[in-house]
């Protein structure tokens, strides 16, 4: 809220939006596409042949299973299988049926920060997987990471698939991997999807897909605004806008307004002004390669074990103690 000198907030929310859209250029995070219609979305976005991420993944995890789960050295111990960021957990049931079905001890600890999320994947393996104890947490990275330490006794391999980790900046992702090396003991470990370069035009594809779904993920942010903060932005002088520099691997994702407009925020007591063409930017979507993913490793103090990719060398996973 804004009174006559001072702005105060109430939620992380209302400051994030307040210090991006007064900002220039303007941004907002992409933390805040992900509510009911944004996870919806999400998955629409990994169903679509264009987001070649979801089958490149479920690939590498249906094609390696075996060699996944050896790497993993469970022995006879049991095991925590924590996955942050869990979503429908389609890709983690491969391996997860596996450890079953080799009679390993296995609790699954699915995190997310939507409970809709979670109740649909806690529904959909008590009707796949009976026998699976799961123990599923809403929170976001940072809620459980700081719990992960004293979490149990037992092995923890420690999850984070769909290159999510690809939404954070190096700098960001570094911070997210030496917390995660801090939690973990040292018989854990983490294993972690990339996406990797590729030819650019495959990468605008899958972020730019012509049914607009990816459209309205990205504006989804402006209607979850205007709902929760009583705005009146009109999507449709939005434009979603996807640039990728094949040099850093950077995908970035903007809204342009796509006339000079104003609009208000009448929570925030706020009147955002926009040049025709001005930019929002919303989303990073960074690509690897093998040679970043060691220096990433190498910054946060993670040692590779292991590595898997597809058949297209689209995507790799690696495990790391
Ligand atoms: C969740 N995250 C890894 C997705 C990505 O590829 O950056 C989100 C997404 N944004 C647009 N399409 C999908």
């Amino acid at each position: 809220m804004n009174t006559d000198n001072t702005v105060t907030f109430t939620t992380q929310f209302e400051e994030d939006v307040y210090n991006g859209l007064t900002d220039f250029p303007k941004h907002l995070s992409s933390k805040y596409f992900y509510d009911k219609a944004g996870d919806q979305l999400f998955q629409d976005i990994m169903a679509m042949p264009e987001y070649y991420l979801t089958n490149s993944e479920h690939e590498v995890l249906s094609s390696h299973t075996k060699a996944i789960l050896g790497a993993f050295d469970l022995k006879k111990e049991g095991f925590d299988l924590i996955e942050l960021g869990a979503g429908d957990g389609l890709k983690t049931k491969i391996l997860l049926k596996h450890a079953i079905a080799g009679n390993h001890d296995v609790h699954y600890k699915p995190v997310d920060i939507s409970q809709n999320a979670l109740d649909g994947l806690k529904k959909s393996l008590q009707e796949e997987i009976p026998s699976l104890i799961v123990e599923a947490e809403r929170g976001t990275y940072f809620d459980i990471l700081k719990q992960l330490k004293s979490m149990s006794s037992r092995k923890k391999v420690i999850m984070v698939l769909g290159s999510n980790i690809g939404n954070l900046l190096h700098p960001q992702a570094i911070d997210f991997l030496k917390n995660i090396q801090e939690a973990m003991n040292p018989n854990d470990l983490l294993f972690m999807g990339f996406d990797l370069k590729k030819n650019p035009q495959t990468i605008l594809d899958a972020y730019n897909d012509l049914n607009g779904i990816t459209a309205a993920f990205n504006k989804n942010v402006l209607v979850r605004i205007n709902r929760e903060l009583d705005a009146d932005f009109n999507p449709d002088k939005f434009k979603h806008w996807e640039v990728y520099d094949p040099e850093t691997g950077t995908a970035k994702s903007y809204l342009l307004s796509a006339e000079k407009q104003e609009v208000t925020i009448k929570n925030l007591n706020l009147k955002v002004s926009f040049d025709a063409w001005e930019s929002i930017h919303t989303e990073i979507s960074q690509k690897y390669d093998h040679n970043i993913i060691k220096w990433l490793a190498d910054e946060s103090e993670l040692q590779v074990i292991d590595q898997f990719s597809d058949s297209k060398n689209y995507y790799t996973n690696y495990l790391f103690k």
